[in-house]
């Protein structure tokens, strides 16, 4: 098992609507192993930082605006493929095209209110984890059912 870590985010109409166990405990059924967790407000920068890849587009001011509008809670999740593994739970980023079974197919309807954040890429992972947290907020420890999800 080659470990690898993501950054999760259930966005502020997630934590709005009672969302956040369901998330984390989808989360936890598949085998994934918690790393961070921190309930948090985002400051305008930090948003734009995050999002800095989007700036420019029709949608940016609205996404800024959303993602600042309430608390979520920030994550780091571990596990092989985390970063693919967690794309395909989220489902497409228009939860019209995300099929049933993933977050967004199940629990949203509209693309800028789309419950959840995920990287894209193990790149993006490391500098979205980087961002949100502190490396000793990153706790390391064995977990004894891991030989009972990975071979
Ligand atoms: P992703 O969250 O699936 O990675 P991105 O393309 O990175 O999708 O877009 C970031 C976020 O911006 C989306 O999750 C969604 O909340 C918002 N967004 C993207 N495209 C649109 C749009 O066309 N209208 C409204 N919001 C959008
Ligand atoms: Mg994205």
């Amino acid at each position: 098992m080659a470990p690898e870590r993501t950054y999760l985010m259930v966005k502020p109409d997630g934590v709005q609507r009672s969302l956040m166990g369901e998330i984390v405990s989808r989360l936890e059924r598949k085998g994934l192993k918690p790393v961070a967790m921190k309930f948090m407000a985002i400051g305008r920068d930090l948003a734009e930082t995050h999002y800095g890849e989007h700036k420019g587009k029709p949608f940016y001011d609205g996404l800024i605006g959303y993602i600042t509008s309430g608390p979520v809670l920030a994550m780091v999740w571990e596990g092989e493929n985390a970063v693919a593994v967690c794309r395909q739970m989220m489902g497409k980023t228009n939860p019209l095209d995300a099929a049933p079974g993933t977050m967004r197919g199940d629990l949203a309807v509209d693309m800028g209110r789309n419950i959840i954040h995920g990287s894209d890429s193990p790149e993006s992972a490391a500098r979205e984890i980087g961002l949100f947290f502190s490396p000793e907020e990153l706790v390391d420890y064995q977990r004894a059912v891991d030989p009972w999800v990975y071979e």
